[in-house]
């Protein structure tokens, strides 16, 4: 007889597992079979035997098929590598105070959330330090509806706070996460810890990194590690510092990017790159002081950044 639990914690043999049957944490190890190519993650839902007569050691026999997993690009060392599985939101987390708030991140976030089929929120984090003058979150706030993605401002320091600039605040973000399982990405020290914490309404207890440049990195997150929130389980990510693209066809990029290609279709060339000198653009013939173009013009922007970095699918990553 199997019990289904899921992997909170993994390491290279051990894995901390909660039991569905009961919500215990037991630890386990596994097959050797199941260690191999993509390893258990984070999130997997895995099928347990108990510990023979006077033994202690769980063994996962089966891994449930995922239904999507979460991974970063190595182009480095040419891999990539799985984070965490069965996950139903993607937490944006974004900082209103240091590290600075990054629009590329965020739409780079957007790409995958699309990529992996994912449903992304816009975290305004650190809220309580915004002064307006790195960004301005309510132009941040239209585009991100323009791009159908919902956003919160909230500040994990302090609970209690109210939004001033959007609609959604914490007390949303909590509702919308009930009966979910959420992975908080995002740069290191922009909260996402600290939020789970918040979350949890302190129950779970997170280590914090301190953001100042003396103590930076002290208690930063090193691995991933999923969370019983009780409403919502919670996983925790290591903080990146650029997401990388480069696994993605042409093809696959505009489709994240389908409101660029459709104002595309206006310009007089099929070839046109969109740049000052491309005559007919119907990019470069906007008027650049309406609020709406601003807001086409930053997706362009965003588009051709990345577009660069996908021209060229190593062979390592081409589907087969
Ligand atoms: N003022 C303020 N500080 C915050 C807020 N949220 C987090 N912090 C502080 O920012 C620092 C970094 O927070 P963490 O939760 O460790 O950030 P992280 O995203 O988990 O960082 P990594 O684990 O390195 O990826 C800590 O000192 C927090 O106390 C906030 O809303 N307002
Ligand atoms: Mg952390
Ligand atoms: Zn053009």
């Amino acid at each position: 007889m199997t019990i289904l639990a899921r992997i909170f914690r993994s390491s290279k043999r051990h894995f901390d597992c909660q039991r569905s049957d009961n919500k215990q944490i037991v630890t386990a190890t596994a097959l050797a079979t199941l260690l191999k190519e993509d390893h258990l993650v984070v999130g997997d839902w895995v099928e347990l035997s108990p510990p023979p007569p006077g033994g202690e050691e769980w063994k996962i026999e089966k891994v449930v098929e995922r239904t999507n997993a979460i991974f970063r690009n190595l182009p480095r060392v040419q891999k990539k590598s799985v984070i965490a599985a069965n996950v139903d939101v993607l937490l944006v987390v974004t900082s209103a105070g240091t590290p600075a708030y990054k629009r590329g991140l965020v739409d780079r976030y957007l790409v995958r959330s699309e990529y992996w089929g994912i449903p992304a929120y816009v975290i305004f984090n650190k809220m309580d330090l915004y002064d307006g003058v790195e960004f301005d979150i309510t132009f941040e706030a239209e585009r991100l509806k323009w791009l159908n993605v919902e956003c919160f401002e909230v500040s994990a320091e302090d609970g209690k706070y109210q939004p001033k600039y959007l609609v959604q605040g914490f007390r949303e973000l909590s509702d919308k996460l009930k009966g979910k399982t959420a992975i908080l990405v995002g740069h290191s020290g922009v909260g996402k810890s600290r939020l789970i914490t918040e979350l949890s309404e302190g129950k779970i207890q997170l280590l914090s990194g301190e953001t100042n440049r003396a103590n930076k990195g002290s208690h930063t997150t090193t691995w991933a590690e999923l969370v019983d929130g009780e409403k919502f389980a919670l996983i925790d990510s290591p903080g990146i510092r650029s997401m990388s693209l480069s696994d993605l066809t042409k093809e696959e990029l505009l489709q994240s990017f389908s409101d660029v290609q459709e104002f595309a279709t206006k310009c007089k060339f099929s070839t046109c790159t969109h740049d000052e000198n491309n005559k007919g653009c119907f990019f470069q013939q906007l008027d650049k002081t309406k609020r709406e173009n601003e807001l086409i013009l930053s997706r362009l922007e965003s588009y051709k950044r990345v577009q660069e970095e996908v021209a060229d699918i190593p062979d390592w990553l081409k589907k087969p």
